[in-house]
């Protein structure tokens, strides 16, 4: 019964979660890094050219809904996804990761995500 619950949990969010679908190859995506557990790819809103998030892949909505495990398998790739970013272009001075949770911080899909914003000296470095 618990198993069928899962099942009917995960189908939900399946249908109605735009990085569900992004993870299921419903919708198409550009992929930067993915594993059995995560994925990272470029956000539909390039706040500067190789704007990235880092997804679990199963749902959780935000912040709060994280145990440790989930903290340690998501939070431990941002290292190395931050790195590939960079080592992507050498222009690339610098890097905000953030983490939006809830609607008044400003979350808008409610499939918790870590946002890599590459910074650069000079607005000529975008061409
Ligand atoms: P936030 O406001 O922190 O919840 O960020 C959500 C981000 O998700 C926002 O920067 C735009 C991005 N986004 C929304 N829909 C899509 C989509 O369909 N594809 C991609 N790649 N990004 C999306």
């Amino acid at each position: 019964y618990t198993k069928i619950k899962e099942l009917e949990r995960r189908l939900f969010f399946m249908n109605d979660c735009i990085f569900c679908k992004i993870i299921s190859g419903e919708i198409p995506s550009f992929t930067v890094y993915e594993d059995q557990d995560v994925k990272a790819f470029l956000d539909i809103s390039q706040t500067t050219p190789g704007h990235t998030l880092l997804v679990p892949k199963k749902h959780v909505t935000d912040i709060f809904a994280y145990d440790e495990q989930l903290a340690k398998t998501v939070f431990s790739r941002i290292p190395k996804i931050a790195r590939a970013i960079k080592a992507s272009n050498p222009v690339i001075e610098g890097l905000n990761i953030i983490n939006n949770n809830g609607k008044v911080a400003y979350q808008s899909v409610f499939h918790s995500h870590i946002h890599f914003i590459p910074r650069y000296n000079d607005q000529d470095d975008f061409k």
